[in-house]
């Protein structure tokens, strides 16, 4: 299959593109911008392969989308490319609108003049997945969980530019018959996340010994998906998902942010043994603005309809991620040396 996969340079796009090149062999084409959230390094193995083509281009510019497709000549698209730190839509939501909305609709535009064009059983066989968030769902009470019928509630700058980019996914399917999909998924972790996430922010901070930021009270609680996990539904979405349909992908894996930090910590304890405890580096710092309190997924759906399942539990996940950056050092310190005190305080 010929996949053009938008954000591959990214965290959750690289693990994709590694899962299609390196594992099942397929043809892609990376379309990434390559802000400072992309990495030609975290694709590097891929460089060379058969069927391996990358792309140094912004969703934004129609026009290069518009070429790449009818140079490509892609079957499926998967939408990854977006702005997608909240903390950094706080502070300035700009990019956010650019990307998410204004890039998604260029790129929905170049796919459907494309889309078009094909004759009838390329036409019908096309895909475009839109990869979005759980965030798009607001925030969750004590109880219960987002499925594919929650209604839309979002709360940040970031999820009400990935909500808007949803209803545009989903409007050109009805409107102009382009084979849209969307998913919803939960938190990723996992290798090569930007180091201003919670997870690699906390791992890295405690293997050097530095406070580790806590918003509010550290009760919020997020799903976690380990990345490898939701780069298999992603790709089960687009060989046997319904065009028009939504999909829920989680872990069902809810935990609280402060047992998260304190997990890494003991992790961290096990194989670097310092002369304190980690945990005294927790910090408890002003929250986010708007922070939502949990988000859970109910993934029945993708389960059922997909025939995918998470095969990477949250305890396993976790030490293997701290295990991958305790091994490479090469990919992270370089985004920590130039990101060290950014405005944003985020590293
Ligand atoms: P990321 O920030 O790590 O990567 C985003 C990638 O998109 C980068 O490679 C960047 O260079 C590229 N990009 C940004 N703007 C671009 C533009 N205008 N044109 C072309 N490329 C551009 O993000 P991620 O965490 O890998 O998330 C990928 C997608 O998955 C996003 O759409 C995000 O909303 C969604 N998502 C993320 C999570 C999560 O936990 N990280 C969970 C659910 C959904
Ligand atoms: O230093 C920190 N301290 C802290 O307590 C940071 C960076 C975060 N947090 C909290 C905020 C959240 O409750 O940890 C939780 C996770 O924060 P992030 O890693 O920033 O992720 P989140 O805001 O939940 O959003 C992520 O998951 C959904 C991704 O960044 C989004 O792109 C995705 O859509």
């Amino acid at each position: 299959m010929r996949i053009l996969v938008t954000g591959g340079a990214g965290f959750i796009g690289s693990a994709l593109v590694r899962h299609l090149v390196l594992e099942r062999g397929a043809s892609v084409l990376v379309v990434d911008k390559l802000t400072y959230a992309g990495d030609r390094r975290s694709i590097r193995d891929c460089e060379g392969r058969p069927g391996f083509a990358f792309l140094e281009a912004d969703i934004c510019d129609t026009a290069r989308m518009r070429a790449a497709f009818a140079e490509y000549r892609p079957e499926a698209v998967m939408h990854l490319a977006a702005e997608s730190h909240v903390d950094r839509s706080i502070a300035g939501a700009a990019p956010f609108i650019e990307t998410n909305i204004q890039g998604t609709f260029s790129l929905l535009e170049a796919a459907r003049g494309y889309h078009a064009g094909l004759e009838a059983a390329a036409k019908a066989g096309f895909r475009f997945l839109h990869v979005s968030t759980d965030e798009v769902f607001g925030s969750l009470g004590p109880t219960g969980a987002f499925d594919e019928t929650t209604p839309y509630d979002p709360r940040s700058p970031y999820s009400a530019s990935k909500a808007a980019s949803d209803h545009l996914a989903r409007a050109w399917r009805e409107t102009y018959g382009l084979p849209t999909l969307v998913t919803n998924c939960s938190n990723n972790y996992g290798p090569y996340h930007f180091p201003e996430k919670l997870i690699p922010l906390i791992i890295l901070n405690a293997m050097a010994g530095k406070e580790l930021p806590v918003y509010g009270d550290g009760s919020n609680i997020r799903d976690w998906l380990f990345v490898e996990d939701h780069a298999r539904a992603l790709v089960a979405a687009v060989e046997r998902g319904q065009p028009g349909e939504t999909y829920c992908i989680g872990g069902r894996s809810e935990q609280r942010n402060l047992d998260v930090v304190q997990t890494i910590c003991d992790l961290l304890d096990a194989r670097l043994p310092g002369a304190r405890p980690r945990r005294e580096l927790i910090r408890f710092v002003t929250d986010r603005p708007g922070h939502d309190q949990r988000y859970a997924i109910d993934p029945a759906k993708a389960e059922r309809e997909l025939g995918w399942s998470q095969q990477e539990s949250f305890e396993s996940g976790i030490a293997r991620t701290i295990d991958w950056y305790l091994a490479n050092e090469w990919w992270w310190q370089p985004l920590r040396a130039e990101y060290a005190g950014e405005r944003l305080g985020l590293i």
